[in-house]
């Protein structure tokens, strides 16, 4: 008698019908054990269990190890690698093109608060709807570790230079300027990020996620306080968090107790759980205080530190329309020689 053969185990899929396979990109070629490598993991992770298109996506960066990571995640998206410092400026360019593109970008702390800061400062002012990445490691890995702007005064390279500069803290910068989700997590805390990413992935607004990603090969020694060694007994979680995409039943332990939901634009919910009593995500002045405050304790502040999910962002700001601009044919963006010549005759 015939015996009929178990069928083989079908991979998991996505609400797309997507294996976690069709998230991947090439094979990294950053050094192993570079914080930059487990951040590409979490992004793959994220952008599959939300069930984002990947043809949707654009993957925009700017140069360092940081900004080559994207050829390392999502190969079948749009991406653009740009000149050091100016992904801000491109992905500005590439949203205003097509609205309905989900914008990611990866930046490296040098790309960002060095030779980037100008076009940095403007994105963050302007609310663009995309998620930005810092991939923090406070060097520049690319060129061999010499200290970026987000080195910690006092903090030592192996070399023995001490850097004697105060750093700039992107988080705190954003939230001053008007990014209306910052973020602040670690490579190295796989549930942490995982989570928010997938809440960024539910806003419609700048989402600025600085992420402290240890450089093993230039920046992952004593003295250094963006290392493994120094984030692990450092970090001071801000909360616990959660989160329930919109296409999910809202059907896990949701007692209130102490804890946030927010509703994000998609229907999605954020739920934070304190860790203390005072910390309010959607109050500013709060947030910049909090920061600041754990420069001062010498601890770094993970989670969501501040969310607005009320502001305009740039596209409504500018009127932009339904219909992104890159679709509409040219009979409707080319003004008629008549406007041309009227125009012209204004002039003169
Ligand atoms: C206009 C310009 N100036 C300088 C450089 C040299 N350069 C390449 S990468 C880099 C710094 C990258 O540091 P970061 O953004 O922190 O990325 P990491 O390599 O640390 O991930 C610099 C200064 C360059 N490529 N282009
Ligand atoms: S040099 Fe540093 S930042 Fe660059 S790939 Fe190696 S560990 Fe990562
Ligand atoms: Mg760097």
């Amino acid at each position: 008698m015939a015996t009929t053969a178990t069928p083989p185990p079908q991979p998991k899929t996505n609400r797309l019908g997507l294996t976690v396979l069709d998230y991947r990109g090439g094979k990294t070629t950053l050094c192993a054990g570079c914080g930059h490598n487990a951040i590409s993991e979490r992004i793959i992770d994220a952008f599959y269990e939300m069930g984002v298109p990947p043809e949707r996506v654009v993957k925009m960066s700017g140069i360092g190890c940081s900004s080559k990571s994207p050829a390392y995640f999502m190969g079948r998206s749009h991406s653009f690698n740009a000149v050091h410092g100016r992904m801000p400026a491109v992905t500005t360019g590439a949203v205003l093109a097509n609205s309905k593109i989900v914008a990611l970008g990866v930046s490296g702390d040098g790309d960002t608060a060095s030779i980037g800061i100008g076009q940095f400062v403007h994105l963050m002012r302007r609310n663009l709807p995309m998620i930005y990445i810092i991939e923090d490691n406070g060097v520049y890995g690319l060129t061999k570790g010499q200290f970026s702007a987000t080195a910690d005064l006092g903090s030592k390279l192996k070399t023995g230079v001490i850097n004697d500069l105060p750093p700039i803290d992107t988080c705190a910068l954003a939230i001053m300027l008007g990014a209306t989700f910052v973020g602040r997590s670690f490579s190295g805390d796989k549930r942490q990020l995982h989570t928010m990413l997938k809440a960024a992935l539910s806003h419609r607004g700048t989402v600025l996620l600085d992420v402290i990603s240890p450089c093993v090969t230039f920046n992952d020694h004593e003295g250094s306080t963006k290392s493994y060694k120094f984030i692990k007994d450092h970090e001071e979680p801000l909360h616990d968090l959660n989160f329930v995409p919109h296409f999910h039943e809202i059907d896990i332990d949701y007692d209130e107790g102490d804890s946030i939901n927010v509703t994000m634009h998609d229907g999605s919910t954020l739920r934070l759980r304190k860790l203390e009593h005072d910390y309010d995500p959607t109050n500013k002045k709060e947030a910049i205080k909090r920061v600041l405050h754990s420069h001062e304790a010498g601890e770094v502040l993970t989670g969501v530190l501040y969310l607005n999910t009320t502001a305009p962002n740039f596209l409504d700001m500018i009127n932009m329309t339904d219909r992104p601009l890159a679709t509409l044919p040219e009979s409707v963006t080319r003004p008629s020689r008549q406007a041309l010549e009227q125009c012209m005759e204004e002039l003169r």
